[in-house]
């Protein structure tokens, strides 16, 4: 079972836009958030309205689009950046502020205490405007940050009753599932609000984390479509999906439209001018595609022997590949009925150790495994064939 009411924050409106080969424009914006609403994630974060005039724009066209998603910008703690985002019209505020030694040194020269003050007027003065709106706090670079610190800040703001949910942001990539765990538990035992985990995957370890977050009281995950952003980027909506799926396909499937998921994929690739990579969790060219003889003949017999993800509930079908030395004489019996020939087994085996044999030599493709089917079957039917006139 899935820990209770897991929502999706889809941040590729606003992370995915820092993604270096990203420059959505309006009409991209609409199209992509009306996607993902069709796909059912829960929130669309977009740009802060701050970054500039057409960010402004289209962050209140979407706001009025009146998708089923709820519509979220991201802005800096600054007084001016929340003036500006209330008036957009979005559901809900996600505001942020450094508070790794770092940032505090190199980027915006705040102290902590400093820190917990201004983030103490900017969110009491949102709240203050409009009572309705969903209000966010978060540290980033979380995980560089020191843990008293960030209990002392958490803490404050808690105590504020303003925010709705607070966030906790692997801006580098630098925590793992435990540290992820460890500091979840310390945020969800100073609060009761929602809270939200984004995780950066510069050592591959951003979907671990997201589910180790959820494991240890998160309730709102961060993901972008092919997990686009800055550097590397961070959880991709597939593989958080992929994963929420392997332990509870029954809800992931009636929450989510499965099958428009490729086609979300191919649209953002295109718009950001990138291939769907082979690998890519669900989508990718090689998700489904079975090879070695061993595994083809248990998949041909039950798929879930080596699948836990139905390409059926993606609107995927899966592939067995066949023609190479690793093939076996049962994924080429498939075959052959495919084409319609029949061969006994024996000769089928016979037919599996000269395909091997061939693949030794060069690469071979499915075209020739066919010729070879197509050919053996005929030379069996002429010879038996002759033998009957004889
Ligand atoms: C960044 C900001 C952020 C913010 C995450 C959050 C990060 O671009 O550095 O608001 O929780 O990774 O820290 O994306
Ligand atoms: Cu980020």
């Amino acid at each position: 079972m899935l820990p209770n009411n897991i929502q999706i924050i889809e941040s590729t409106l606003r992370e995915g836009e820092q993604f270096v080969g990203a420059s959505f424009s309006t009409e991209d914006k609409i199209q992509i958030a009306q996607s993902l609403s069709n796909f059912g994630v829960e929130y669309i974060e977009l740009t802060s309205p701050c970054a500039s005039p057409n960010s402004l724009e289209d962050c209140i066209k979407i706001a009025n689009l009146n998708l089923n998603s709820k519509i979220l910008t991201h802005i800096r703690c600054h007084l001016e950046d929340a003036k500006v985002a209330l008036a957009t019209g979005v559901d809900g505020i996600d505001v942020v502020i450094g508070t790794s030694s770092y940032l505090r040194e190199f980027s915006h020269r705040k102290s902590i205490s400093q820190i917990i003050d201004t983030a103490t007027d900017v969110l009491t003065y949102i709240k203050k405007q409009n009572s309705a709106i969903e209000l966010r706090f978060s540290t980033e670079d979380s995980f560089r940050s020191s843990k008293t610190d960030l209990i002392k800040v958490y803490q404050t703001i808690n105590d504020l009753n303003v925010v709705d949910r607070f966030g906790i942001a692997d801006t580098v990539g630098i925590a793992t599932p435990d540290s992820v765990y460890d500091l979840v538990e310390t945020v969800r035992s100073i609060t009761d609000s929602d809270i939200e985990f984004h995780g950066h995957n510069d050592t591959g370890c951003a979907i671990a984390n997201s589910y180790s977050a959820l494991t240890a009281g998160a309730t709102h995950i961060d993901t972008t479509v092919l997990g686009i952003g800055e550097r590397n980027g961070i959880t991709s909506l597939e593989g958080l999906i992929a994963r929420l799926y392997a332990i509870d396909p029954e809800s992931i499937r009636n929450k989510y439209k499965l099958h428009c998921l490729h086609e979300l994929n191919q649209l953002v690739a295109d718009k950001v001018e990138i291939e769907i990579p082979f690998n890519h969790y669900i989508t990718g060219l090689t998700a489904f595609t079975h090879k070695a003889g061993i595994h083809a003949k248990a998949i041909l017999n039950n798929p879930e022997t080596y699948e836990i993800l139905n390409p059926n509930d993606f609107g995927l079908t899966r592939y067995i590949s066949i023609a190479h030395k690793l093939t076996g004489w049962n994924a080429l019996q498939d075959r052959a009925s495919q084409l319609g020939i029949h061969i006994d087994s024996d000769s089928l085996k016979e037919v599996t150790l000269h395909i091997k044999a061939m693949a030794d030599h060069k690469r071979i493709t499915l075209s020739d495994v066919d010729e070879i089917l197509h050919q053996w079957a005929d030379n069996n039917n002429s010879s038996i064939s002759s033998m009957k006139m004889n």
